[in-house]
């Protein structure tokens, strides 16, 4: 495939790259890179993206390179593309409202990317699910193309795969990425300037939050079960976006002795969202499964239904317990 995308985008004349909705530093990164590749080769290559780019990561990119997907303008730039890359996409309706303009685009249809689903829209699908990020996929397709590796192009799939691999911390990240990595110093990279600029980003706000939240972190089944619930109107008095304090869950497993980390947010007096991290022991996916959701062991989420955010905690809690005792197995 490597082989078929290369010859593909060495024809192009005009290619669109784009990646999800609320693009993240692996999407930007993979779809910026090849795009700074392609304009070298003398080619018109444009990011057009279904949504825009969360302000924290906007330095990935130069003026005039990105672009957000705006209906009845934008149109004319799909439909006259030749070939058209996804990049770390997740499925076809990760596209957003790019999907339906895509579908009716004659170019060819090229994705990179490393997760798992039904290809329904691309004909060159370049996906690896053992690869750390979609840069890393980048990284092998541009060495094929015999890329001018340079710190414009190696700076992207650095932010890339340092934040799909959690600085290189997260379980099967393989010494492949840490040479692709020190090749990726080596054009020009300086990791001290990425760390700034990819970590130290936390608004006030949202720091104020994490802290308050932290200290009434609650834990159970012998300091195994790091727990914490935070209710809608919290967050909005702390002007904090879902999103983000989502990211406080993260912050549970860093405690000795946790195997699982639990955050709950209400949504309603209905429905709870979790989330979900486990050190190993536990396969939270599954516990996620079981409520209507999903992800990987380590790290999973689901909205669970019951009373309250209290009746949540208590539905979630009993199976995290009998999870963890040892003779436990689940049909
Ligand atoms: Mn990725």
């Amino acid at each position: 495939m490597l082989d078929q995308v290369a010859e593909r985008l060495e024809r192009a004349r005009e290619v669109l790259l784009t990646s999800h909705i609320t693009p993240d530093a692996d999407g930007l990164g993979t779809a910026i890179a090849l795009l700074r590749h392609l304009r070298r080769l003398g080619k018109r290559a444009m990011m057009v993206n279904c949504s825009a780019a969360p302000s924290s990561l906007r330095w990935i990119y130069d003026s005039g390179e990105f672009l957000v997907f705006v209906p009845g303008q934008h149109e004319s730039r799909v439909q006259r593309a030749d070939v058209i890359v996804a990049t770390d996409l997740g499925g076809s309706a990760r596209l957003g409202r790019m999907l339906e303009p895509i579908r009716a685009a004659q170019a060819t249809r090229v994705v990179i990317d490393h997760h798992h689903y039904e290809n329904d829209l691309f004909d060159l699908p370049l996906i690896d699910m053992r690869a750390s990020s979609s840069a890393e996929l980048a990284y092998r397709l541009l060495q094929h193309m015999g890329a001018e590796m340079d710190a414009s192009i190696a700076e992207p799939l650095y932010a890339g795969v340092v934040s799909d691999t959690g600085n290189f911390s997260f379980p099967g990240t393989k010494p492949s990425v840490h040479r692709m990595a020190a090749h990726l110093l080596e054009c020009g990279v300086d990791p001290h300037v990425m760390w700034r600029r990819l970590s130290c980003q936390v608004p006030m706000a949202k720091m104020r939050f994490l802290g308050q939240s932290l200290t009434r972190m609650e834990f159970l089944a012998q300091g195994k079960i790091a727990h914490l619930a935070v209710r809608t109107q919290e967050l909005r008095d702390g002007g904090i976006h879902a999103r983000d304090a989502f990211e406080v869950v993260n912050h549970l497993l860093l405690v000795k002795g946790v195997e699982v980390g639990v955050f709950f947010l209400e949504i309603d007096d209905q429905q709870t969202k979790v989330s979900l991290r486990s050190q190993g022991k536990v396969d939270v996916a599954a516990l996620a499964r079981r409520h209507g959701g999903g992800g990987h062991p380590g790290a999973a989420g689901c909205t669970v239904k019951a009373p309250g955010i209290d009746g949540a905690r208590e539905l979630v809690i009993a199976e995290l317990e009998a999870a963890l005792r040892p003779e436990t197995e689940w049909e």
